[in-house]
């Protein structure tokens, strides 16, 4: 006996194309879409009917960079991958791409296995990862070969953070060599560590330890040239690169540069960097910790160059780069010396409705909005078809959307486990109604119907991006 869903009346949304549509799903996939009020529409039956008229209903949102449980500056982001998932879901993502952590010494295989034991039975929606390559050598080369073969198809490594988790160029050269035989991608975060931590250094000298001196010291420039640096690596390696967290409006045009070129090379950017900016890093009595994460938040011109990248497809994902960490207790590690601020913000929960609100002031098309938020970031990471879209054969994970609700976000009503929202007060229009991933109800007209261990390991291929 089958277990069939029909969803009647909606504007189905893809980034290819808009159209009023019934969509029926049968065991956990989409089986099949017919007009709107068709003959062959008409005809069919299921179980559950849910209605979708005056909504929207788009693929369940991808978000391709998530720290959930994530170690960092003695301690560790707040949402675990059980609230962390059930918050996504809350949003309208269903699906998570979130990042497992190789320590130094230790093989990427223990850090893979430690993040399956985090995540197996505890996740709402599915879940992937990515790998963070903290100690590249001999046998995390080779390692990564295996990692492929596992559905673990990118590697993340920095150029920030020197002691933790940065590589230098030799070792980023060496694992883009390997990518280019393998077909992993690699994705940096695109930094010029060495060079900020003397500032950093400098500034606290001055006595100048405030928040907003995060954003001042991790200076523009100092992104552009990281950003520049590893475009050339990549070149030299013949390896394809997805730059992560591109906030800098010069960092913008290093890619723009090398796309204008032809090559391989791939931006994200993040809502905090599209909404926020060093404004907020300025807040009084230390409330700029909230707002502490890196790449910084930058002064409000810049905002103007990542909206364009997006429209451009000079930048082709937006993630939200989640790392929470509560005002009270851990960015609070900060007082006095902002570099002890644990860097990340909320945001899982708010991307699709943060997007949806640029479509409403016009700054992307409706199409874009699925493009960015879902299709692309399935695409970039080797999973689209089976996540990022609906269309038959592809995994049900639904959203219903109401694009006249109004919102207003704030840490009174969100569902991720931090104690401050980074958009506290800020009115949208657009809500999450419903959630189904693969077939089964998440989110049921508001009500939470999901359950930890419903969601799923994605193994991934290859990237489907060409350029
Ligand atoms: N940036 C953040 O803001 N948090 C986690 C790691 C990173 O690179
Ligand atoms: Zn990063
Ligand atoms: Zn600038
Ligand atoms: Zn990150």
């Amino acid at each position: 006996m089958s277990n069939r869903t029909l969803i009647r009346g909606g504007l189905v949304i893809t980034a290819a194309e808009e159209t009023y549509a019934d969509v029926l799903i049968e065991d956990g996939r989409i089986a099949a879409l017919a007009a709107s009020g068709s003959e062959a529409a008409r005809a069919w039956t299921a179980e559950r009917v849910i209605d979708a008229t005056d909504k929207y209903v788009i693929p369940g949102g991808v978000d391709a960079h998530t720290h959930m449980e994530f170690p960092f500056g003695g301690t560790a982001s707040s949402d675990t991958f059980e609230t962390g998932t059930r918050a996504a879901a809350w949003g309208g993502t269903t699906t998570i791409v979130d990042f497992a952590v190789q320590s130094v010494g230790r093989s990427l295989r223990e850090g893979l296995d430690a993040y399956h034991a985090k995540t197996d039975g505890t996740c709402a929606i599915d879940y992937a990862f990515h790998m963070i390559v903290s100690d590249v050598d001999e046998s995390s080369l080779k390692e990564m070969d295996g990692l492929v073969g596992e559905g673990v198809t990118s590697f993340k490594l920095f150029t920030a953070y020197p002691g933790v988790f940065y590589s230098d160029d030799g070792k980023i050269l060496r694992a883009m060599q390997k990518a280019a035989t393998n077909g992993a991608l690699i994705m940096m975060h695109a930094e010029n560590g060495i060079a900020i931590d003397v500032l950093v250094q400098q500034a606290l000298a001055r006595g100048d330890t405030d928040p907003r001196h995060h954003g001042e010291v991790r200076r523009a420039l100092l992104e552009a040239e990281a950003t520049h640096r590893v475009i050339q690596l990549a070149r030299v390696a013949e390896a394809p690169l997805y730059v992560v967290h591109v906030s800098a409006e010069e960092a913008v045009a290093e890619l723009a540069a090398a796309r204008d070129k032809g090559l391989p090379v791939f931006g994200e950017t993040c809502p905090q960097y599209l909404f926020l900016s060093t404004d907020n890093l300025a807040e009084p009595d230390f409330e700029g910790a909230k707002y502490v994460c890196s790449t910084p938040l930058r002064p409000r011109e810049h905002q103007a160059a990542l909206w364009r990248g997006l429209r451009t497809d000079d930048l082709q994902v937006v993630s939200t780069d989640h790392c929470p960490f509560c005002f009270t207790g851990q960015k609070e590690l900060g007082r006095g010396d902002f570099s002890k601020i644990p860097n990340g913000l909320p945001g899982v929960e708010n991307r699709m409705d943060l997007l949806h609100q640029a479509v409403v002031d016009g700054r992307i098309t409706r199409r874009r909005w699925i493009e960015i938020a879902c299709a692309a970031p399935a695409r970039m990471f080797g999973f689209y078809g089976k996540k990022g879209t609906i269309a038959p054969g592809a995994d049900a994970d639904v959203v219903i959307y109401d694009p006249a609700a109004e919102q207003t976000m704030s840490a009174a009503t969100h569902h991720m486990n931090v104690d401050y929202s980074a958009y506290e007060g800020k009115r949208v229009r657009g809500q999450v109604e419903t959630v189904l991933s693969r077939g089964e109800l998440v989110l049921e007209r508001r009500e939470f119907r999901g359950r930890a261990g419903h969601g799923a390991f994605v193994p991934r291929g290859l990237t489907q991006y060409v350029n």
